[in-house]
């Protein structure tokens, strides 16, 4: 308790899209600091900015070629550490995000192990030799294809679990680990609150790398994810670092469970403080792929996001809350509807995701009901995994149109479109032309106009960043789900001291009438609403008639 991430609420900037100050169509660490008041209007308790060390951007930074400096597109250090003390005197802490499963193949060290086979740094890679003139093994990368690229020439391979452009670090070698942490303690020492740890799970790797016998689409997946010195690693990595600081740590993780989550947070533990585990992300997929679009139940959605509320919290772990990030697309479009309801929708899905127990993260846009774009051609499309995707499934014979609904469902550039801050041309993100295109609708959907109206998206947020910061039981109560029948209401109570409050919401565009049959909520008898997202909601809560996307918050007595 009392640590200073578990009442914070972080807000995701990525930097590429937020807001550009030299017209060169990217957005940049100026534009952050301009945008620190609005920033500070919303209330967030912290930024987490996605990478903007030196890359050649092949994967917009997640592809690093040096971890101790700025990529010139964003600015410079000096601009850097500036951004760190207008943060700071806000009272905003800066999330940085870092790379260590892998490093761009225009790194240093991997430049120089290709150069000189006999440096020290070929071990910071892995390398194989093939088998029968085949890779070492058989495991696919997640960007598809194989997981191993030949050296040109030679017999050798190595290891990328995504692009070839992205090879993967040698965690076993103890010199290579000694950098990571000088690296990571070099910028803790210049004042970052934190870091989110991109891919963090895979970084222990089985070192017999067999061949995957079952054929699935992720083949080798369970020879990396979550390897056999994960723990010893997190170990280290927070004894030599993050333990000498009050930092955050949130580790992006693949394929886990609630146990493999509370085992990397629980503080006794000492690894990791919070981790992003994506199930509930997957709910919208058939048959778990991605490309294929199934209607989401909220059953499924509810299920998924209850086990880890229950699992993790009676357990000692911390729970990271979002709906969203720029890998995923718009929560509105997502979960909500992004027609008619987007207001309604958003501030419903704000609503139950802040209410639950966890650190809340509100990706860029969010706050203001941000929707996918909608684009029409393949060519409007920038991320590297949409565009490999449709050339693999233009090649075995998919339907264009059947590969353009995926896409335009689950491209990651849905997330990625510039925000949009006023009606002006490019939603005055940028004076110069856009690095990506800006949604079309933004003369409706931006910042100005949601700053002018008090009944807008963007104030609901606020209103709920306000509740974190005021009242204790948000942070600490318990969750408890008071029903898990309905198909169209999600309903579950948080408890603290002798408060207990009631989160009612309508998931969909019909009206519900609904009724509480929890014995310990109809035990209360008076009703207070703290907010919803309809000014003239009741304060009857035994039987609620919920008007479409209807979510209320009481307070029970
Ligand atoms: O993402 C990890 C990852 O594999 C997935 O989230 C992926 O983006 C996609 O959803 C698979 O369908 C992290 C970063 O967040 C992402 O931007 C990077 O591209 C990736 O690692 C590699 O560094
Ligand atoms: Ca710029």
């Amino acid at each position: 308790m009392g640590k200073w991430w578990k009442k914070a609420v972080v807000y995701q900037i990525y930097p590429k899209s937020f807001k550009d100050t030299n017209g060169d169509g990217i957005g940049d660490i100026l534009g952050i600091i301009e945008k620190l008041d609005y920033l500070k209007e919303l209330g967030v308790g912290a930024l987490w900015i996605t990478p903007i060390y030196p890359s050649p951007q092949k994967d917009n930074g997640y592809d690093i070629s040096d971890y101790q400096d700025i990529d010139k597109i964003f600015g410079d250090m000096d601009e850097f550490d500036k951004l760190l003390e207008e943060a700071h005197k806000r009272d905003i802490k800066i999330i940085m995000d870092v790379v260590v499963n892998h490093t761009s193949t225009d790194h240093r060290w991997f430049k120089e192990a290709i150069r000189d086979p006999k440096s020290k740094y070929k071990d910071y890679y892995i390398f194989k030799k093939g088998k029968d003139n085949n890779e070492p093994n058989n495991w696919v990368s997640m960007f598809g294809g194989s997981a191993w690229e030949n050296l040109p020439g030679s017999d050798e391979y190595y290891l990328h679990l995504f692009d070839p452009s992205q090879a993967d670090l040698n965690w076993e070698n103890g010199d290579l680990r000694r950098e990571i942490y000088d690296m990571a303690s070099y910028w803790m020492e210049k004042g970052v609150d934190g870091f989110r740890l991109d891919v963090i799970n895979l970084i222990s790797k089985d070192q017999e790398f067999p061949m995957d016998e079952e054929d699935a689409p992720t083949r080798g997946k369970k020879f990396y994810v979550n390897g056999p010195r994960i723990h010893e690693f997190f170990k280290e990595m927070n004894k030599e670092v993050f333990s000498k600081y009050d930092s955050a740590t949130v580790g992006e993780t693949m394929s886990i469970t609630p146990q493999i989550a509370i085992d990397y947070t629980k503080p006794e533990n000492k690894e990791l403080d919070m981790v992003f585990a994506m199930n509930h992300l997957k709910a919208d997929y058939l048959n778990g792929d991605k490309w294929t679009y199934k209607p989401i139940e909220l059953k499924d959605l509810r299920g998924i996001m209850t086990l880890w509320q229950d699992e993790v919290n009676k357990n000692g772990g911390w729970n990271s809350l979002f709906w969203s990030n720029h890998d995923q697309p718009r929560a509105v479009s997502r979960f909500g509807n992004d027609n008619e309801y987007r207001e309604k929708s958003a501030k419903m899905l704000g609503t139950v995701l802040h209410m639950l127990r966890g650190t809340p993260y509100i990706y860029q846009g969010e706050e203001i009901g941000m929707t996918n774009p909608d684009f029409e051609k393949i060519e409007d499309y920038n991320d590297i995994e949409t565009i490999n995707l449709y050339k693999e499934r233009i090649k075995s014979g998919i339907p264009e149109e059947k590969i353009m609904d995926g896409i335009r469902r689950q491209s990651r550039d849905n997330a990625r479109t510039p925000i949009q801050w006023d009606s002006s041309e490019n939603g005055g993100f940028t004076k110069g032309k856009p690095w990506m295109n800006i949604s079309k609708n933004y003369k409706e959907i931006n910042v100005e106009e949601n700053l002018k109206n008090k009944d807008s998206v963007f104030y609901h947020y606020k209103k709920l960043i306000e509740l974190r910061r005021n009242h204790d039981i948000i942070t600490y109560g318990e969750y408890r789900l008071i029903d898990d029948e309905s198909n169209n209401v999600w309903a579950y109570i948080r408890k603290y001291k002798d408060e207990m409050w009631l989160v009612v919401s309508n998931f969909f565009k019909e009206e519900v009438s609904y009724t509480i049959k929890d014995k310990e909520v109809l035990e209360r008898h008076k009703s207070k609403i703290i907010l919803s997202n309809y000014e003239d909601s009741k304060e009857e809560f035994r039987n609620i008639k919920l008007r479409p996307y209807e979510s209320i918050i009481y307070s029970l007595s």
